[in-house]
């Protein structure tokens, strides 16, 4: 009887084989059966409502298969492009037709006497447009700089020769620090975005450091479906990327996904932390960063000692740890919001370049944050260091 009891309320899950079986079970571990029962459906409840939670705190595809996706995005592309490079131009026609999205000009590694080339096609300003196919991409390269005119000299001619092969429209815009205040590169580039908007339509914008040379001139100064880190492979670390999460040297940037993320940050003031900030605020908006395939995205980095006024930023981790609860506070956005932050000194139209001079005021930039130091420091000897730094920054 017993055993028939059990047999009842395990096929019906309720209450009802206690009632059913009051009268024949004796006072056994069967008597229990209900409670049994009862507790199995409380807990299948709780489950189906931490799995809904869970999934709806992160409905976002896993990092992996995101990955994935733009991995086998950008195969595609440089595996398209190349198919697709059949001229286009139809000769006699007097319509212009687009220029190829792979252009037949480009040959990879980059000879070195290419660097003998002078650039009388380039017009003032150093804005150049091919005249035989409309370009696919006009794109603004922006170059923050102080005080490196070797480096400059030779970072235009390898530049202008890349980006009259890859046949596009573009424009570089070399925005140079005024002395006075700590170098600033995130802050400089989110003013170089900014100028170069009020010269031209750019749909792409190229952020480059003046040291880093590219060695192939397949490595497409263009946007992506998602912002693009171009410099990847750098001789100076053997060609391999020192982490994984680098973005720094040399990245490409559609105006809106720039926008869409507010920008550089404006209070890294020294050398280190823009660039693993910057990250931080692609991943926190859900963009995937693409690469080009390792053969392409090759790099060499000119020699430079230790600039005595870029040191290392002493608070850069500090200011990491806040990157995204700030992401929206410190950018493009509190630079609308406070026009005192930098002046625009001068405006040249140089004959390969065009020379952006601006100042930078440090108190202003950093006034728009909510406070210097949000985050409880853990540790004593931290805390003096805050408070240290903080009195610095007031005087
Ligand atoms: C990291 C820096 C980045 C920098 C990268 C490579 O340590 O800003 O090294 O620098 N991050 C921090 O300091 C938090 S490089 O050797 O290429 O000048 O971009």
């Amino acid at each position: 009887m017993a055993e028939r009891c059990t047999y009842k309320m395990f096929v019906s899950w309720s209450i009802y084989p206690r009632i059913l079986c009051r009268s024949t079970c004796k006072g056994s571990l069967t008597s229990w059966y209900p409670v049994f029962g009862a507790l199995i459906l409380v807990l299948l409840l709780v489950l189906q409502l931490s799995m809904s939670v869970l999934l709806k705190t992160d409905d976002r595809p896993t990092d992996n298969y995101v990955q994935h996706v733009v991995r086998k995005l950008t195969e595609l592309e440089y595996a398209n492009l190349e198919a697709k490079s059949v001229s286009s131009n139809r000769a006699g026609s007097n319509i212009i037709d687009l220029c190829d999205a792979f252009p037949h000009a480009l040959e990879g590694k980059i000879e070195p006497l290419s660097l003998l080339k002078t650039f009388p096609e380039v017009r003032p300003g150093g804005f150049w447009r091919p005249t035989d196919c409309e370009p696919r991409h006009t794109v603004a390269i922006v170059v923050p700089y102080r005080d490196r005119l070797e480096h400059l000299e030779i970072f235009l001619k390898y530049i202008h020769t890349i980006l009259f092969r890859q046949k596009l429209e573009y424009r570089i815009f070399i925005v140079e620090q005024a002395t006075g205040c700590t170098f600033n590169r995130g802050m400089l580039m989110n003013i170089g975005f900014l100028e170069a908007m009020k010269h031209g339509n750019f749909s792409c914008i190229v952020f480059h450091d003046v040291d880093l040379l590219p060695e192939m001139d397949d490595n497409l100064y263009s946007c992506s479906v998602t912002p693009k880190h171009m410099s990847v492979n750098i001789d100076k670390f053997d060609y391999r990327i020192p982490y994984d999460s680098l973005f720094g040297g040399v990245v490409a940037f559609s105006k809106d996904h720039f926008k869409f993320i507010n920008g550089f940050a404006n209070r890294y003031f020294g050398w280190g932390g823009e660039d693993d900030d910057i990250k931080r605020r692609v991943d926190n908006r859900g963009l995937t960063v693409i690469r080009p395939p390792d053969s392409v995205a090759r790099y060499s980095m000119l020699k430079h000692g230790a600039e005595a006024g870029n040191k290392a930023n002493p608070i850069r981790y500090f200011e990491m740890k806040r990157a995204l609860e700030v992401q929206n506070v410190d950018g493009l956005s509190s630079m609308a919001f406070n026009p005192n932050m930098y002046k625009v000194l001068d405006t040249k139209l140089m004959d390969l370049y065009t020379k952006i001079t601006v100042e930078i005021h440090k108190i202003e930039v950093l006034k728009v944050l909510p406070t210097l130091f949000p985050i409880r420091p853990r540790h004593p000897w931290i805390s003096s260091k805050f408070r240290k730094f903080i009195a610095k920054e007031k005087t």
